[in-house]
């Protein structure tokens, strides 16, 4: 079975999160997104509102599952028994800490496969964290969070 993870922050989901694992349930059997709980930072919305944020955005699709992770990236995906970590990149601004990641995961696990995708370009110049900004500032969401989680995600920004 062909299986990947997209790992992430996911502080919130955005359209061009949503974009890049739409491609990647394509090329797999079993896709893990999995959110990073990160106990030394402090996100704008917790580990569990974003597994159900992207759990609600999913649905019953049969080869994505949502999940968070602790620790090293490599550990969890080989405990998950996948070969490849997808990851998505918007420009080249992203490139050198994208490469820096992979050639280091890597050399942790050579088995694992760092497979990089393009969103739509209306879609690369999506970040969470121009969400999280606009957001707190009480400005439209519309291009950029996907529309079934955009009151969620206004109403809880704007807080
Ligand atoms: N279009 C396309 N792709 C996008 C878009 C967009 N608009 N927005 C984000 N993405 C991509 C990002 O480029 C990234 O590939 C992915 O989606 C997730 O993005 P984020 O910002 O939600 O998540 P990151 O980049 O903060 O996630 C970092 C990890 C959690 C994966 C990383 O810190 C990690 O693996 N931590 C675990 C500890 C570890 O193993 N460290 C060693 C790593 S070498």
């Amino acid at each position: 079975m062909r299986t990947a993870i997209y790992p992430g922050s996911f502080d919130p989901v955005t359209l061009g999160h949503w974009d890049i694992i739409q491609r990647a349930e394509k090329l797999v059997d079993r896709l893990v997104v999995a959110v990073l709980h990160n106990p030394s930072k402090t996100p704008a919305f917790g580990v569990d509102e974003r597994v159900s944020m992207l759990r609600e955005l999913v649905g019953d699709r049969p080869g994505i599952e949502i999940t968070s992770f602790h620790g090293l990236l490599v550990d969890f995906a080989k405990s998950q028994g996948a070969q490849f970590i997808v990851r998505g990149v918007r420009a080249f601004s992203d490139f050198e800490y994208e490469f820096q990641m992979a050639l280091m995961n890597r050399k942790l696990a050579p088995e694992l496969e760092t497979v990089f995708l393009m969103p739509k370009e209306k879609y690369s110049a999506v970040s969470s964290r121009l969400v999280r900004e606009i957001g707190t500032m009480g400005g439209n969401l519309s291009e950029l969070v996907p529309e079934s989680l955009r009151g969620r995600i206004s109403e809880r920004l704007a807080k």
